[in-house]
């Protein structure tokens, strides 16, 4: 029996690709730079967020107010230091698992694209080899609103032409998450956001997709 989904709509920071790890080297070395407190535990509630709301939160812990312009120029520096780790990628920082997930999922007739807060979304997917893939991308470039606001995931929906309670999302953010329960969607989460029990589904790997489609 065919189920409720015609199309399935991916973040991509943490799900399609681990450049997690690099906005946290970057955020460090800039707020490292400044003598701002900066952890792992401050990282992961960045997950999902705009550039300029991350830098918000980080610098709750500055002590002092910032003006806009040096926020911009922090912000701008944060972004020189991530795009120097993302030109070191290649399509070998494409897993397995889903690479062979998507094919799957593609060879099954649904309609996919991502839905990132990301400003950086298509210089990655080229990164990885999948510029040209996605039938949709909807990224930080076409919204102005950050998760928790369902915009960019309303935004791609909107690109492929389907209705939000027809398309599946896969998160990692709890803000991700939260995006898609406002925009009417339903959420396969992995990473922090499945061990937070976000999700409709909670999986340990994207792989399991091909258990719920
Ligand atoms: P950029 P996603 C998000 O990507 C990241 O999770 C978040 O940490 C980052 O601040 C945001 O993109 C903006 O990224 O600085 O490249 O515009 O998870 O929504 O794919
Ligand atoms: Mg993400």
């Amino acid at each position: 029996m065919a189920n409720q989904w015609s199309a399935v709509l991916f973040d991509l920071d943490g799900v399609l690709c681990f450049t997690d790890e690099y906005h946290y080297l970057a955020w460090k070395r800039v707020t490292d730079e400044l003598g701002i407190p900066f952890d792992r535990a401050v990282n992961n509630r960045l997950r999902g967020l705009s550039r300029m709301d991350s830098l918000d939160i980080i610098l709750e812990q500055a002590g002092r107010a910032f003006t806009r312009d040096e926020k911009e120029a922090l912000a701008a520096r944060k972004n020189d230091i991530y795009r120097g780790c993302l030109a070191a990628m290649s399509p070998a920082d494409l897993s397995g698992d889903v690479r062979e997930t998507l094919d799957a999922l593609r060879a099954r007739g649904y309609r996919l694209a991502v839905g990132s807060s990301s400003k950086n979304a298509p210089f990655i997917l080229e990164r990885l080899g999948l510029g040209g893939f996605f039938d949709a991308v909807a990224d930080g470039n076409l919204v102005a609103r950050s998760k928790p606001d369902p915009e960019v995931f309303l935004k791609a929906a909107e690109l492929l032409g389907e209705q939000p309670e027809r398309s599946l999302l896969v998160e990692d953010a709890v803000a991700g998450a939260e995006a898609a329960h406002r925009g009417g969607m339903r959420v396969a989460c992995v990473g922090d956001a499945a061990a937070r029990e976000a999700g409709d589904y909670n999986m340990a790997s994207v792989r399991e997709l091909l258990e719920i489609l």
